[in-house]
């Protein structure tokens, strides 16, 4: 019986074929799995490709084991999510997120002042949002861990330097690079971890400098899918928008958990993913309130305050949330 591949198949096939790391084989395998046409004429494929992947995922918990394997680009998710700002080498990365947080980052005039990651925490009202910085990169030569981070990350933002001559070869550079890495896509099947285009943001940095609006408007008129974000960290423009955009970006919400007869916790929010329920709320607060919850009752986004709702309902930003079990 044929097997009748999709061209999709045939191209996650070569992202695994091209993969370096065991992170992005995984993440190929995991792909070309999703996508593999389910009948008899692929049970064989699928039951090899399934094999590969427990192999790989084996040895990738082994490898995260054993502390000879420190990857400095994979940092620990804290606060409300994670974000990754990357692009080219000089474009003010750095500064972006020594502007917004107190991170000691290392800004220089040279080019490749960055040598590792490095986060910070950047406030926005009661949550911060984990923001990294990255070593400039170079298209040709990205590092694997390197895709596995923008991978990993919540959002993706590109930083470029609006002044500089080539602003717009910066964006495209980037662009192309993060969709030849697969990592934007017009499409994302199902299980696949992908952005797409109106997912990102541009920092368009150094809007101070001579040639800075004209450039923006040429990029403007090539990339009218992208959210482009004028600023300049030196003259502080712009800058204050950038954490409420950030929190957006995440697609998330917060939550504030009340205990029956007692007032609303309001320093701590937990954050939920968009569209997250009273039930996955519990989850995150306590397993076993999870298990044993009948019930709440909701002020916030409900009719009316205190109203009872089951287990399945959609909460809103901002929503307070008393667990009856
Ligand atoms: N004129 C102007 N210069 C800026 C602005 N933001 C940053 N710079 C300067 O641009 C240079 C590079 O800034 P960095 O923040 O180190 O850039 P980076 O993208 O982190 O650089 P790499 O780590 O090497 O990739 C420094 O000299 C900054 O002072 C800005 O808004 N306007
Ligand atoms: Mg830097």
């Amino acid at each position: 019986m044929p097997a009748n591949l999709t061209p999709q198949y045939y191209e996650a096939e070569k992202a695994y074929k091209q993969a370096k790391t065991v992170e992005e084989k995984i993440s190929a395998l995991q792909e070309m799995l999703s996508i593999i046409p389910k009948h008899k004429g692929t049970e064989k494929l699928q039951g090899q490709l399934k094999k590969k992947l427990s192999k790989l995922r084996e040895e990738g918990e082994k490898k995260s084991k054993s502390t000879s394997t420190y990857n400095p680009y994979r940092i620990d998710k804290e606060g409300a999510g994670q974000i990754i700002l990357i692009g080219l080498p000089n474009a003010g990365k750095s500064s972006v997120l020594g502007a917004l947080s107190n991170a000691k980052v290392n800004i220089a005039e040279f080019p490749f002042s960055t040598g590792i990651p490095l986060a910070g925490m950047v406030p926005h009202e009661d949550v911060n949002i984990q923001v990294i910085d990255t070593p400039p990169l170079v298209v040709e030569d990205v590092l694997g861990e390197m895709v596995g981070a923008i991978q990993r990350a919540e959002a993706v933002v590109i930083v470029i330097d609006a002044g500089s001559g080539e602003a717009l070869d910066q964006l495209s550079s980037t662009v192309d690079f993060l969709e030849d890495k697969r990592l934007v896509r017009e499409e994302i099947p199902e299980g696949v971890k992908a952005f797409r285009r109106e997912d990102l943001l541009v920092i368009a940095n150094k809007i101070d400098l001579p040639g800075a609006g004209e450039n923006l408007e040429i990029i403007n008129e090539l990339y009218p899918d992208l959210r482009i974000l004028p600023i300049s960290v030196k003259i502080g423009k712009g800058l204050e928008e950038v954490p409420r955009i950030f929190f957006e970006m995440l697609d998330v919400i917060r939550i504030y958990s009340k205990i029956p007869g007692k007032e609303p916790d309001m320093d701590a929010p937990f954050v939920l993913r968009r569209g997250g329920t009273v039930l996955e709320f519990a989850q995150e607060v306590h397993k076993d309130l999870a298990d044993g919850l009948e019930k709440a009752r909701i002020w916030g986004s409900a009719k009316f305050d205190g109203q009872p709702v089951p287990r399945d309902h959609v909460l809103a930003d901002r929503d307070i949330v008393e667990l009856h079990t």
